[in-house]
């Protein structure tokens, strides 16, 4: 049974309500039951946040230590250029999985670069709502190979 902290970054509040052609259809309310749902089947446990501050995602990192043994992460636009989000995560010493809905490496060359992805380990990138649940299983496969 593994803890999860699942942190969704800036903006991503909006999903459903606009750019459904890029990023889909589904809420991130949708996202999380989803989620939720496959945690509960791997009897484990999740605590979840969408935040628009960089400093509250720093928050939410540090204050899962001692509770999580990984974290899901869409950084959204962090993901490009957030080095202090990178340190966070890198200071907990916590396995992490970066996940985007869209394909960030065919889109912009901005987006191609994710200043995250080299201290996780793994990124899933571009299949819509589904990166989540594939990151979350990777992550619990992970974990339950390392005896969590
Ligand atoms: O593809 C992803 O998941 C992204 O992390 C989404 C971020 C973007 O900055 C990254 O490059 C890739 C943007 C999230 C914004 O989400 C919105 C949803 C609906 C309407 C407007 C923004």
């Amino acid at each position: 049974m593994s803890n999860i902290l699942v942190l969704h970054g800036p903006n991503l509040n909006l999903l459903g309500l606009r750019e459904p052609d890029i990023y889909g259809s589904k809420t991130l309310d949708d996202i999380n039951l989803a989620l939720l749902d496959q945690s509960n089947r791997h009897q484990g446990q999740l605590r979840i946040m969408q935040s628009n501050h960089e400093g509250e995602l720093i928050d939410a990192i540090h204050e899962a230590v001692g509770w999580a043994d990984g974290i899901l992460i869409n950084p959204g636009a962090y993901t490009h250029y957030s080095l202090a989000l990178r340190d966070a995560i890198a200071g907990v010493s916590l396995p992490c999985v970066e996940v985007h809905l869209s394909n960030i490496h065919s889109r912009e060359s901005f987006r191609q670069k994710s200043v995250i992805a080299p201290i996780c380990i793994g990124q899933v990138s571009g299949f819509g709502w589904r990166s989540y649940t594939l990151g979350l299983l990777a992550l619990h496969d992970h974990l339950s190979d390392s005896g969590k």
